[in-house]
């Protein structure tokens, strides 16, 4: 209700905007749902006028698939200011010519959060997205982290979890979760299936980020077909949820989301947890970007340094539970926990931390990095797998849609029937219980 509610808004703040002939007030985000901390974006209206004396309002719009995001503005050519793509889409959009490259010394060197917050690591990653263009003079890190399995420690051992194997095991059928993000379940899929070449040493991980063979393509579906024997459902946003009421036992899913629902499950009397299967898995990194249909690139430049400020960072780790690209010295801090083990997160603090009690599930072991690699652009054989992706889920689809529908007609015709009914008795009836947001 509440997206309802601030979709309407933003729809409003728009409409005005335009009738008052222009949109120079306006910073349109266009960021991936339940990541961002959304008190903060008033904040940011007041600090942007405090230091530039003008006045913002922030526009702000989600999404739950890169794809679609992708596509609004490729197709759509839509203006928005900034957004918030993973890694192997900016590395497509810097390739199209979509990206404008950002100027971060038009801002104050004291407010610069930018230039002294930018974590070390993520520098490399992003820098690794392109060997001609520098992403990271059109990209800036937000939150990263790993895909890997969340799954219910009453139900399914670490061993079980520890294999991607484990998406297609009969033992958990009708109680699994696919994220609905193609690469990212292609890339695990692959890693599992190569698993001898790696070990032989024929291929490298970073060769299958780039692998969209029709050969891999194939042996991918053939094993997405036996996965979706045992699929609960393929989710871009509601699979955390399912997880914690129990109703899932294993999710492929993200590192955040994972921590997300680790700790609401625990209130709950739920045990979940996390781990990147062991042969290996995709880390990857979404980063704030000005695409060149932006109207207002000096608010925009602003919001993105507004992000890095460590509070603002550590504010937005909270409430979704990912990991901010962070690492100021503040962010370690707040995530110290003395009940935790001792982990090795040096790759991405610096030096001083190669023994510190952070939540492994958030940082990786460095161990665990060094297994992961980073997806890439197919350019324009994504369209493959696009096209692979609703072969699988429409096949899945089918049966569990027409009920759905079936079911929707027989409420939409009994509220019919009895909306007239009260009608005729002129009777009203407010609208009672409580929605999900
Ligand atoms: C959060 C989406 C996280 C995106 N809802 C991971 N790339």
């Amino acid at each position: 209700m509440k997206k309802v509610l601030f979709a309407a808004a933003a729809a409003l703040v728009l409409m005005l905007a335009s009738c008052d002939g222009g949109r120079d007030g306006i910073l349109k985000v266009y960021n991936w749902s339940d990541y961002i901390d959304e008190s903060v974006l008033p904040e940011f209206e007041q600090w942007y006028e405090e230091q530039t004396g003008e006045a913002i309002k922030v526009v702000y719009q989600t999404f739950d698939v890169n794809e679609v995001m992708l596509s609004k503005i490729e197709k759509g050519h839509e203006d928005y200011d900034l957004i918030c793509p993973s890694d192997y889409i900016i590395e497509r959009m810097l390739n199209s010519g979509l990206l404008l490259p950002l100027d971060f010394d038009a801002l104050p060197e004291e407010i610069n959060y930018i230039a002294h917050n930018r974590s070390p690591y993520l520098t490399g990653i992003f820098h690794d997205i392109n060997p001609n263009i520098e992403a990271n003079d059109y990209a800036v890190p937000y939150m990263w982290g790993t895909t890997g399995i969340l799954y219910n420690t009453d139900e399914v051992t670490a061993e079980e979890a520890g294999t991607w194997d484990v998406i297609r095991n009969p033992k958990f059928a009708g109680r699994i979760l696919i994220k609905d993000a193609p690469r990212d379940v292609y890339g695990p899929v692959l890693i599992y299936l190569r698993q001898k070449e790696l070990q032989e040493g024929t291929v490298t991980l970073q060769d299958l980020m780039y692998d969209c063979s029709d050969e891999s393509m194939a042996e991918v579906e053939a094993y997405l077909r036996e996965v979706k024997e045992g699929v609960l459902g393929w989710e871009a946003d509601f699979g955390k949820e399912q997880m914690t009421k129990g109703r899932g036992v294993v999710s492929l899913n993200w590192s955040g989301d994972a921590v997300w629902a680790i700790e609401e499950a625990a209130e709950v009397g739920v045990n979940l947890d996390y781990i990147v299967p062991e042969e290996g898995s995709t880390v990857w990194c979404d980063g704030w970007v000005i695409p060149k249909y932006a109207h207002n690139i000096r608010a925009a430049t602003y919001f993105i340094d507004f992000m890095c400020r460590p509070d603002i960072a550590i504010r937005n780790m909270e409430e979704t539970g990912y990991i901010a690209a962070n690492a100021a010295p503040e962010v370690l801090e707040s995530q110290i926990n003395e009940d935790l083990e001792p982990i090795d997160v040096s790759y991405f603090f610096g030096p001083e931390a190669t023994s510190v009690r952070v939540d492994p599930v958030l940082y990786p072991d460095k161990a665990v990095i060094d297994r992961c690699a980073l997806e890439h652009d197919w350019g324009e054989d994504t369209a493959k797998l696009l096209t692979m992706w609703s072969r699988i889920k429409g096949d899945n689809a089918s049966s569990m849609t027409y009920i759905v529908i079936g079911i929707a007609l027989v409420a939409a015709g009994i509220a019919v029937v009895l909306g007239s009914r009260r009608h005729k008795h002129g009777k009203g009836r407010k609208a009672s219980g409580k929605k999900r947001k």
